[in-house]
């Protein structure tokens, strides 16, 4: 794209975000579901004239090295939460990371976003109220409760099943009591197929803190989970509920599950989410999906690569090592063909700000953290060893290089179940992505493919 008219797109977030704060602060007593309701009408009528007036303008066309090139740069997708930006990363509805930080409510006392507050900014635009964030708090913890043969079912898993593949197990299974399966068998008018996702989408959000709490409980510790308290907010209780009390690890959850909830449409657990529901699969079976993919090395689960390749690394060249131990040991990693976790994007050119909001909540508590010094000096290293490889097109580390070594400074160092933190975070984006797809009447995805023999044939000769 190019640099002008990238800055009158950022102008424009910038603006409508303006215009949607100050409209919100006008309905500051209606539910999250009312003031949808309200807006989808308008929203409709906004995309029929989008689509009338732009519907055949053309986005660029595809190459053929973009077909095996993982589709890098194609523009297919539709999605409302968030816009990411090579250069400068991540707008929720056009709000930066620290625009996000500072709009966003806190709670009393707190100095990081109540992840409530995200869901309603990315499901209406619109940064709410502290009352409604409230509202939001006390509507997912009375959601919580899980089925009890959910509860069963995570009991029987055996302590080597990976935490990822039981939390998606685990939201699988949460399909039993989908309300949009329900009406959907009950012959429900396509106008009414967002109100049963929405109440799906609240239900998911609200329940996954259980069952990640209960999977952390069983696999590390006795399997009990402390009761939910419907006066705390979803980050208290969810830390609470995993024995992390501390309210500075509370504003580190309220942090983390932020600016981990949405990265826009095309990263493998967002449209897997996506793609999934367009096949009016619910919200549980979307997002258990999404969770699959969340749980590849190459996507989240590289939060726990990060931490396994530093703890290797600390094996290999020691405590307080030097820049060249550092490189070398980098180096080694490259050398014997594997990545470098943590770093590199499929779309960001710079330093990911969600790392970089990671690290200013490291520089303020956990300064002298001999890991954090580590993460640190690594950051120094890695970017220009990656540079001269030549291979990365981004050397610089993204939300998964710096993760790990919070956590573990709070002593939740069980590495394998960081990326159902990462999970339970992405929820936000992914549910408020599909009330949408429902909501906007959004069809079945379905591109086109073509064989390598077709290609060649289409373009014989053409060369
Ligand atoms: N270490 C070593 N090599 C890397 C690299 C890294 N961190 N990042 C990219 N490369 C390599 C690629 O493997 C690729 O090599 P081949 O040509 O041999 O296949 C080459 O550089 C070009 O890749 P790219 O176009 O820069 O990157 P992609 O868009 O293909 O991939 C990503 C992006 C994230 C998968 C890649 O940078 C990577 O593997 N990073 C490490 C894993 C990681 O941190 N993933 C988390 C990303 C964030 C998230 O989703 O949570």
């Amino acid at each position: 794209m190019l640099s002008s008219t990238r800055i009158a797109l950022r102008q424009q977030l910038r603006a409508n975000a303006n215009r949607q704060f100050s409209a919100s602060s006008a309905v500051s007593a209606q539910s999250l579901k009312e003031r949808l309701a309200e807006l989808i009408p308008k929203e409709i009528e906004n995309v029929k004239e989008v689509r009338a007036k732009y519907g055949n303008k053309s986005f660029g066309d595809n190459t053929v090295d973009q077909m095996y090139g993982g589709m890098r740069g194609v523009k297919g997708l539709v999605w409302e939460g968030s816009v990411l930006d090579a250069d400068e990363g991540i707008r929720f509805r056009g709000l930066s990371i620290p625009e996000a930080q500072k709009a966003l409510p806190k709670a009393p006392g707190g100095s990081e976003p109540l992840p409530e507050g995200l869901f309603w900014l990315l499901v209406t635009g619109e940064v709410p109220t502290d009352e409604q964030v409230k509202g939001l708090s006390a509507e997912w913890a009375a959601r919580a409760e899980i089925p009890d043969f959910v509860k069963e079912l995570l009991d029987r898993c055996p302590n080597t099943l990976h935490p990822m593949s039981q939390f998606s197990l685990a939201v699988t299974a949460l399909n039993h009591d989908s309300a949009f399966a329900k009406a959907y068998a009950n012959g429900v008018n396509k106008k009414e197929y967002w109100q049963t996702t929405y109440e799906d989408s609240m239900d998911l959000i609200a329940k996954l803190p259980a069952i990640a709490a209960r999977i952390f409980r069983n696999v590390y510790g006795d399997g009990k989970v402390p009761a939910i308290d419907p006066t705390k907010d979803y980050s208290a209780n969810f830390s609470n509920m995993l024995g992390y009390s501390s309210e500075e690890f509370i504003e580190l959850m309220r942090l983390y599950i932020t600016i981990h909830s949405d990265h826009e449409g095309g990263n493998v657990s967002a449209h897997t989410g996506h793609l999934v529901g367009s096949a009016l699969s619910d919200p549980f079976l979307s997002y258990s999906a999404a969770l699959n993919g969340l749980a590849g090395p190459l996507h989240g689960l590289a939060n726990q690569e990060v931490l396994r390749w530093i703890q290797k690394m600390q094996g290999v060249v020691g405590n307080n090592p030097t820049d060249e131990k550092v490189a070398e040991y980098v180096w080694s990693t490259l050398k014997g063909g594997q990545v470098v976790p943590g770093y590199g994007h499929a779309v960001l050119r710079k330093t990911d700000p969600r790392y970089t909001a990671q690290r200013e909540f490291a520089l303020r508590h956990l300064p002298e953290d001999p890991l954090f010094k580590l993460v640190a000096q690594i950051y120094k290293i890695v970017p220009n060893i990656l540079l001269e490889a030549g291979k990365a097109k981004n050397p610089w580390p993204n939300v998964d290089a710096h993760s790990g070594v919070l956590l573990t400074y709070y002593g939740l160092n069980q590495q394998d179940f960081y990326t159902v933190l990462f999970g339970v975070s992405r929820a936000l984006g992914v549910a408020s992505q599909l009330i949408w797809d429902r909501a906007l009447g959004m069809p079945l995805e379905r591109p086109k493919s073509f064989s390598t023999e077709a290609i060649k044939q289409m373009f014989a000769g053409k060369a």
